[in-house]
C-alpha cells in the first residue's frame, strides 16, 4: 500500500506550494521595512560584498551574489561560513569596502552566526543579515538584519524560505538604480507558476511514481549554477538520492560516463546560453538519459528530446528565472521522498538548524 503524501508530510509540500503568494507578501514586507532602505544604500557604496551562508543558504548566497552582480554591476563573491572561520585569511578580507551579508534561515546556524561576529568585530565589516525569524542570535552581531517571517518554514529542508530570500535580495540590488528593473517581474513570475503549480505537483507526482531512478544530474550555466547545486541537495535531503550538480558544458568533460535510462538529468536551461546548452541536453538524451527540462520557453529541440518539460513563459529578465525554476525540482525531491517511504519533514539524520557546542 503506497502511503499517499498528505498522509506522511504535513508541512513541505504545502510550503512548496505557496511560493508564489509567499514571494508576493515578501516583496511588500521589504518594501516597507525601515532597514531595507538602509541596507541598500549602505551595500550600494561597496567596492564588493561577501554573501555567506551554509548548506542552503551558501548556495543561496552563490544565487544571490550572481544575481547582484548581473543587476548593478558591483563585484561579489559567495563562502561558505566554515571557509571564512578556517581559512580567513584564504578569504581575502583586506580589501578596502567589503561589506557582508550573512544568509541564515533560522538566524541561529552557529556558523553564520560566528562568521558575522568574526568579521564585524575582528575585521570591522559593515555586516548585514538576512533571515526569517524576527529577533534572531544573527540580528544581535549584525549593524543591521533584514527578516521574512512570511517565508519561515515547519519542514526541516529549506524551499520557500530559500526563492523568497533570494528575490529579497535581488529587490535590494535592484532598489540601486540598477540596469534593469526586476521588481516588477515577481507579480509576472508568481502569476506564470501560480497558474500551473497545481497542475505541475500532480504532473510531478506522475512522473516519480512512473520511473525509478540510480542518479540524479542537476545541470546550469551561470546565475542558474547555484539552482542546480540546491536542487541536487533538497532531492539528497528529502529522498537519501545520490545527486550531482554540473556546469551543463562541463557535464560533456567525464561526468557524461554515468548517463544511462536510471539517470535522471535535470537542464536548467538559461537564455543566454540556450543553444549550447540544449545541444548537450539532446546529447544526454541521445545516450539514453532521462530528461527534465526547465525554461523560460523552449526550442523544438528541447520539445522533442524531453521527457518532462517545465516552461515559465514569463516576460521577466533571466535572472528572474532562478526562484521559480527551483520550484519543479522542489516537488519532484519531495515525491521521490514519499515513493522511497521518508517523510520529507523529518529527513534522516537531518536537524533544522546545526548548533555547535
Ligand atoms: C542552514 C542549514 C540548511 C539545511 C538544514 C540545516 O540553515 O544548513 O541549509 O537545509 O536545514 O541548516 P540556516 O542557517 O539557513 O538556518
Amino acid at each position: 500500500m503506497t502511503v499517499s503524501s498528505s498522509q506522511v508530510s504535513l508541512h513541505t509540500l504545502p510550503e512548496i506550494l505557496s511560493q508564489p503568494g509567499t514571494w508576493l507578501t515578501s516583496q511588500n514586507t521589504l518594501a516597507i521595512e525601515p532597514e531595507f532602505a538602509v541596507v541598500r544604500e549602505r551595500l550600494a557604496s561597496a567596492s564588493e560584498i561577501l554573501f555567506v551562508g551554509c548548506g542552503s543558504s551558501f548556495y543561496l548566497a552563490e544565487a544571490a551574489a550572481s544575481a547582484w552582480t548581473l543587476l548593478s554591476g558591483q563585484h561579489t563573491r559567495a563562502l561558505p561560513a566554515s571557509e571564512i572561520l578556517l581559512f580567513p585569511e584564504l578569504a581575502q578580507l583586506k580589501l578596502k569596502g567589503i561589506h557582508v551579508v550573512v544568509i541564515s534561515r533560522s538566524g541561529r546556524t552557529s556558523e553564520a552566526v560566528r562568521t558575522a561576529e568574526f568579521l564585524r568585530a575582528k575585521r570591522d565589516l559593515p555586516t548585514f543579515g538576512v533571515t526569517c525569524a524576527l529577533n534572531s542570535e544573527l540580528s544581535k552581531v549584525c549593524d543591521l538584519t533584514i527578516a521574512l517571517p512570511a517565508a519561515d518554514e515547519q519542514s526541516m529542508v529549506m524551499t520557500r524560505s530559500f526563492t523568497s530570500m533570494l528575490l529579497g535580495i535581488t529587490q535590494l540590488a535592484t532598489a540601486q538604480g540598477s540596469a534593469h528593473s526586476i521588481v516588477p517581474s515577481f507579480a509576472k513570475i508568481a502569476s506564470a507558476l501560480g497558474g500551473q503549480i497545481e497542475a505541475l505537483n500532480q504532473k510531478a507526482e506522475a512522473f516519480v511514481s512512473a520511473h525509478t531512478f540510480a542518479d540524479y544530474i542537476y545541470l546550469a550555466q551561470g546565475p542558474l549554477f547555484p539552482v542546480a547545486r540546491e536542487a541536487a541537495l533538497k532531492v539528497t535531503e528529502m529522498s537519501c538520492s545520490y545527486a550531482q550538480p554540473y556546469h551543463t558544458l562541463e557535464f560533456r568533460h567525464g561526468p557524461k560516463s554515468i548517463v544511462s535510462p536510471e539517470t535522471c538529468i535535470t537542464f536548467f536551461l538559461s537564455e543566454t546560453g540556450m543553444e549550447a546548452e540544449s545541444e548537450v541536453l539532446v546529447e544526454m538524451k541521445e545516450l539514453g538519459g532521462i530528461i527534465v527540462a526547465i525554461c523560460n520557453r523552449a526550442p523544438d529541440s528541447v520539445r522533442r528530446a524531453a521527457d518532462f518539460l517545465f516552461e515559465l513563459q514569463a516576460d521577466v529578465p533571466e535572472l528572474a528565472l532562478a526562484a521559480p525554476f527551483l520550484v519543479l525540482p522542489q516537488l519532484l525531491a519531495f515525491h521521490v521522498g514519499i515513493k522511497k517511504g521518508f517523510n520529507p519533514d523529518e529527513p534522516k539524520n537531518l536537524s533544522r538548524v546545526v548548533i555547535l557546542d
